[in-house]
């Protein structure tokens, strides 16, 4: 078994499609090991996304993930971090395949709906950055 992180962005949250991308992760077969609903603020934002620090895009996205509240969850299936990325799809919502979650439900590059590790060495940062080991169950 192996655990990856997931955020339900802003833009699903304010569109009260939470329980949508929850339906479509538990209908795959992932396990919620971890989940909460918090408000970041910017600063928790930058520290999350810190690899993306010189990117031109990364003040608007730190804006964007820290002005309405996220789930962030920990996610349990054996190849948890390819098959939620490939549940996810492409970044770009235009890009991405038909029947993932950016496809169905993403509004633009950046209010791509969801998050997800991009590798162990991703998913060893991000876990702790949001879950104590207490809470994840
Ligand atoms: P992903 O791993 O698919 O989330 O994509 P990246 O790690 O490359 O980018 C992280 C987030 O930055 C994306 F989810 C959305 C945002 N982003 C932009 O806003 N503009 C871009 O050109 C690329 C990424």
């Amino acid at each position: 078994m192996e655990r990856t992180f997931a955020i339900i962005k802003p833009d699903a949250v304010e569109r009260n499609i939470s329980g949508k991308v929850l339906d479509r992760i538990e209908g795959a077969g992932f396990k919620i090991v971890g989940m909460k609903k918090i408000h970041l603020t910017k600063k928790e934002a930058e520290g999350f996304y810190y690899v993306h620090k010189e990117r031109p895009f990364f003040n608007d996205l730190c804006t964007f993930m820290s002005r309405n509240p996220v789930i962030v969850l920990a996610l349990e299936k054996d190849n948890a971090i390819a098959a939620w990325r490939e549940l996810m799809g492409a970044t770009n919502p235009a890009n991405a395949d038909a029947g993932t979650i950016r496809k169905d439900l993403g509004v633009s590059i950046e209010e791509n709906t969801v998050h997800g590790s991009d590798s162990p060495e991703s998913a060893a940062f991000e876990i702790p950055y949001f879950f104590s080991s207490l809470e994840l169950v």
